[in-house]
Order: structure tokens, then C-alpha cells, then sequence
């Protein structure tokens, strides 16, 4: 017997007012979740990405799927109100992209490690100590949580320059 694969979610893009909100928390035993999270799981390996906030697909909640490997065996996390509960003074600058801002990076300095907790799909407690791929991924992911943009951690000049060129080539795609 075989499952369907479940149904790929549209991703939002900037400037969609959905993605500055601030997301609300998850309830306990909210029965919308677990088919929430598999569908976003889903959308995030087609994209492809490495990481997906439910806000990003325009679900005000906070719920954030993560792969940093997804070119080898999958090993999704789901996590259910995820908060930073510790962060580094050290920091570090890598690359950046969005799925909400298709094509466009720039260089993102954050703290180089993390301390994250969250709840999983079965109401178990978590917590992940991270750093490299994984801290930076789940700063972002975090971050689109409370409306935030990686655009919004580099200077205006280079934000504006982004995001004008990001407003163009959407507008040459819809023409297409
Ligand atoms: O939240 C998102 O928009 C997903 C975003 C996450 C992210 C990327 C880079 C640093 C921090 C967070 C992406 O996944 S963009 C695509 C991407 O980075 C990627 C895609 C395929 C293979 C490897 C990376
Ligand atoms: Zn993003």
C-alpha cells in the first residue's frame, strides 16, 4: 500500500504583511500540528531549504521545521514553541538566503552558539546546544517567528539594495 505524499504548502514572499507578524504560541495537544508540520516538512525538502517557520507559509504560530543535511538521509526536526535560551558573546558571519526571499544572500553575523528548547510533536521537552549551520539556521528560523528577516541584521544600504532587486526579479517572474 502506498501514502499519499502530503500536500506542498505556497511559501510567502516579501513584502507579504504575514511575515513582520509575531507569531502565537502553540497550544498543548493542538490537533492541527502534526499534519502542519509534515506538510512543511514536505514544502521545505521541494524548495529546497534547510529550514521553514510556519509564518513563512502564512500559519501565525509558532512551529519551525529544520534539515540542515537535506542532501543526505533526512533527519527532520520539528519544533513546537522554540525559544533561544542562551546565546554565545562570540559571533560569527556566514551566508544567508530566505525561502521568502528567493535568491537573494548576504553575509549574517549572530552569535556562533545557541542554546535552544522546545517542545516536540509528542509534548516532550527538548533542548539542542548548536553551533555552525545548525545555530545560524535556528537563530533565522526563530527569528521569523517575532517578524524578523535576515535583511533586518545587515546595514540599510545593503537591505534596500536586496530588497529592490528582490521586487524586480518578482515582478519579471509574474510577467513570465
Ligand atoms: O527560513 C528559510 O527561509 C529557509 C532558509 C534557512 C537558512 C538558510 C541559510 C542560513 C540560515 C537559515 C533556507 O533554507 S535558504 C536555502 C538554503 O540555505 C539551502 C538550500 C539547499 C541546500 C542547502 C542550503
Ligand atoms: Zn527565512
Amino acid at each position: 500500500m502506498t501514502t499519499d505524499a502530503p500536500a506542498l504548502l505556497p511559501i510567502l514572499y516579501v513584502p507579504d504583511p504575514r511575515l513582520r507578524a509575531k507569531a502565537k504560541p502553540v497550544e498543548p495537544n493542538d490537533p492541527r500540528i502534526p499534519a502542519l508540520a509534515e506538510r512543511m516538512l514536505a514544502t521545505m525538502y521541494k524548495a529546497p531549504g534547510i529550514g521553514l517557520a510556519a509564518p513563512q507559509v502564512g500559519e501565525l504560530l509558532r512551529l519551525v521545521v529544520v534539515d540542515v543535511h537535506p542532501e543526505e538521509k533526512p533527519v527532520p526536526m520539528v519544533l513546537v514553541n522554540p525559544e533561544i535560551v542562551a546565546a554565545s558573546t562570540e559571533l560569527a558571519t556566514r551566508e544567508e538566503g530566505c525561502l521568502s526571499l528567493p535568491n537573494q544572500f548576504a553575509e549574517v553575523t549572530r552569535p556562533a552558539r545557541v542554546k535552544v528548547r522546545w517542545t516536540d510533536l509528542t509534548g516532550a521537552r527538548k533542548e539542542v546546544e548548536a553551533d555552525g549551520l545548525l545555530a545560524a539556521c535556528l537563530q533565522h528560523e526563530i527569528d521569523h517567528l517575532n517578524g524578523v528577516l535576515f535583511v533586518d541584521h545587515i546595514s540599510a544600504l545593503k537591505r534596500n539594495m536586496l530588497l529592490r532587486k528582490l521586487a524586480k526579479e518578482l515582478k519579471a517572474k509574474a510577467r513570465d
